[in-house]
């Protein structure tokens, strides 16, 4: 099988599926785009017209970053990304949801702030979510630190992902700097977790970076 992920450089969702595709030792194509352009090659592949999207031999279009994320791990089952014992299967499904779920909020918190006059209420409501996610994260992650070799799960990557995914957007001026986002050193079971998962090769080989992205523009 040959396949292209459809991907932007600063997007969390689509670090999450080429972080699992190295994990995997699945080799890939990567095809940038800007889902909010006018040239943008989403439509044709996905109906939500979101990225990632992952393309089989030119032929299957898999969309949406959960869905990808569970289609690799069907079509791929090792390394496995999901463990095989329910109790612990379901708490890592648990801590991938809340991680994903904090990128949303974060997403429409930070979409929110670019229009000309941000709803107060919706701010806070945003606000409120994402540090209720983060503390239930910090409380399900366990005090053991995973080491650079140890087996990594998909509730590693997605809380990873995104909240680095959140930093990056602060850095990267795409986000203003919300004290809400700030988790690194105030939370520290998550903050031990991420520093040792970040240096891993599959972390260190899909670091975002900045594309012409313009969110004002798209809200306005
Ligand atoms: N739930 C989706 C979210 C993906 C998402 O928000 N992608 C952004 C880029 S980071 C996008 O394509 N946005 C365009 C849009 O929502 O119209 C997933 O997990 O794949």
């Amino acid at each position: 099988m040959a396949f292209k992920l459809i991907n932007a450089r600063p997007s969390p969702y689509g670090r999450k599926i080429a972080i699992a595709l190295h994990e995997k030792g699945i080799a890939y194509d990567v095809q940038y785009d800007v889902p909010w352009g006018n040239e943008t090659c989403t439509p044709h592949f996905s109906p939500l017209e979101q990225l990632p999207i992952l393309i089989r031999d030119d032929v299957e279009f898999i969309y949406d970053s959960v869905y990808i994320m569970d289609w690799l791990e069907a079509r791929f089952p090792y390394p496995a990304l999901l463990p095989s014992d329910i109790d612990a299967r379901l708490l890592v499904m648990k801590r991938r949801m809340l991680g994903e779920r904090v990128m949303e909020f974060a997403q429409s918190l930070i979409f929110e702030m670019h229009r000309p006059e941000p709803s107060q209420s919706w701010v806070d409501r945003q606000t409120r979510k994402i540090a209720g996610g983060l503390a239930e994260i910090e409380n399900l992650s366990g005090t053991i630190v995973p080491k650079v070799n140890d087996a990594i799960n998909q509730g590693d990557i997605a809380i990873a992902t995104s909240l680095l995914g959140l930093e990056f957007a602060i850095s990267a001026g795409l986000s203003p700097d919300l004290d809400v986002l700030r988790w690194r050193g105030r939370y520290p079971r998550i903050t031990r977790l991420i520093e040792a998962l970040e240096v891993r090769p599959s972390f260190v080989a899909t670091t975002p970076a900045t594309m012409d992205v313009n969110l004002k523009a798209t809200v306005n």
